[in-house]
C-alpha cells in the first residue's frame, strides 16, 4: 500500500487496486479510469493549503501510475488532468480542486469522442465481405470494426483467444452482441489462417516516437505472419497512447506477470528449478504496420513522432527517468 492510502478516498483506492488486479484493463478503460479518480481524489480533499493539495495529487498520481507499467495512456493521463497544477493562475485550493475536477471530466469525454472518430475512419478500411483478425480486447479496435458492420459491411471476424488472461473471449462476447460472425481461434494457429484474412485491426498500449507499437504478447506474431501474406495491418489508437517519453528515447517498460497466469501452484511446487516468463506485451516495428487510425486520422507510422511533437511539444531531457519499470525476468 502507498504509503499516503490513509488519505486517499477509498474510491481511489479501489481503482487503483481494480487495474493492477486487471478488473479494469485496456489501455483506454485504464486511462479513463485514472482520470476519474483523480477527480474524486480532489474532490474529497479537505484542507486549505495549496502546496498541500499539489503534493496530496502528486501522491494519488503515483498510486496510479504505479499499476500497471507499459501502457503509456495512465501517466499521459495523469500528467493532462494535472497539468493545471503548474499554472501561476491557481492561487487556491478551491480554484485547484476545480481546474482538476473539470480536467478529468474533459479527458474521459475526449476519450469518449476519440473512440467515435477512430470508428468513422478506421471503418473506411474495411470492405463488404472482409475477414478481419483481432487481438485481445481493444474498444479502438473493435469500435471499427463494429462501424463498418452497423454500416452495413458484411464483416467476419476472427479472434484470438490471447492467452494467458483469454480477453478474446470479452471481445468475442462484445462482437456477438452487435451481431458479427465470429471465429474464436488460438493465437497458435494465426499464421495457418492467415490465407483466410483480409485485414488485422489491434489496439495499442504505447506508440512509440518511431512508430513501433507495443500491444498485447503475441501482436508482433500476428503482425509477422500479416506480413509474410501481405495482408494489411492496422493498429487503432487514441493519441494519448502515444508515448512522449520515447521521443527522448526511453525505453517503454514491458510488463511482466506472475507465473500463477500460466502454470498452477502446483505444478510450481513439484518442479522447484522450473521459471516461468510471463511477459504481457510485445513490440511490433514500424515496418509490420500498414496505418494507425487515431481521432485525428489515419497515419503512416513514420509519422508518430510529428504526432508526438504537435500535442507534447519537443520533450525536455530529464535526469530522472519518468516510469519506474518493474520487470521480473528472472
Ligand atoms: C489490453 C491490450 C489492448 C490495448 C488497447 O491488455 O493490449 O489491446 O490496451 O485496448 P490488458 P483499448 O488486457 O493486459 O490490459 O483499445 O481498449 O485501449
Amino acid at each position: 500500500m502507498h504509503e499516503d492510502a490513509h488519505r486517499f478516498p477509498a474510491q481511489v483506492y479501489e481503482i487503483a487496486c481494480k487495474i493492477r488486479e486487471m478488473k479494469i484493463r485496456g489501455a483506454g478503460r485504464i486511462a479513463k479510469a485514472a482520470a476519474e479518480a483523480l477527480g474524486v481524489a480532489a474532490e474529497d480533499y479537505k484542507g486549505e493549503d495549496l502546496e498541500d493539495f499539489k503534493m496530496y495529487m502528486v501522491n494519488v498520481s503515483k498510486l496510479l501510475t504505479s499499476t500497471r507499467p507499459t501502457a503509456v495512456s495512465l501517466p499521459n493521463a495523469v500528467s493532462w488532468v494535472l497539468k493545471p497544477l503548474s499554472s501561476p493562475d491557481i492561487s487556491s485550493v478551491q480554484e485547484a480542486k476545480a481546474a482538476v475536477k473539470s480536467r478529468a471530466k474533459a479527458f474521459v469525454h475526449y476519450a469518449d469522442q476519440a473512440l467515435r472518430k477512430i470508428a468513422e475512419f478506421g471503418e473506411k478500411l474495411l470492405t463488404d465481405g472482409d475477414t478481419v483478425l483481432t487481438h485481445c480486447n481493444s474498444l479502438a479496435a473493435i469500435s471499427v470494426i463494429v462501424e463498418a458492420f452497423r454500416r452495413g459491411k458484411n464483416i467476419q471476424v476472427f479472434v484470438t483467444e490471447t492467452r494467458p488472461k483469454y480477453q478474446g473471449y470479452i471481445t468475442s462476447e462484445m462482437l456477438l452482441k452487435e451481431g458479427l460472425r465470429i471465429r474464436l481461434i488460438p493465437e497458435t494457429s494465426v499464421r495457418y489462417l492467415m490465407k483466410r484474412v483480409d485485414k488485422v485491426v489491434v489496439g495499442a498500449d504505447t506508440v512509440a516516437a518511431n512508430g513501433a507499437v507495443v500491444n498485447k504478447i503475441g501482436t508482433s506474431l500476428i503482425a509477422l505472419a500479416a506480413h509474410e501474406k501481405a495482408v494489411d495491418f492496422f493498429v487503432a489508437t487514441e493519441t494519448f497512447k502515444f508515448s512522449p517519453y520515447t521521443f527522448i528515447g526511453d525505453i517503454v517498460p514491458i510488463e511482466f506477470r506472475p507465473p500463477s497466469e500460466i502454470v498452477s501452484e502446483e505444478f510450481l511446487k513439484m518442479h522447484p528449478r522450473l521459471k516461468v516468463l510471463n511477459p504481457a506485451f510485445d513490440v511490433t516495428p514500424p515496418d509490420f504496420i500498414s496505418g494507425i487510425i487515431t481521432e485525428l486520422g489515419i497515419i503512416p507510422p513514420k509519422s508518430a513522432a510529428i504526432i508526438i511533437e504537435e500535442i507534447y511539444g519537443r520533450p525536455v531531457i530529464s535526469m530522472e527517468s519518468p516510469r519506474g519499470v518493474e520487470e521480473d525476468t528472472s
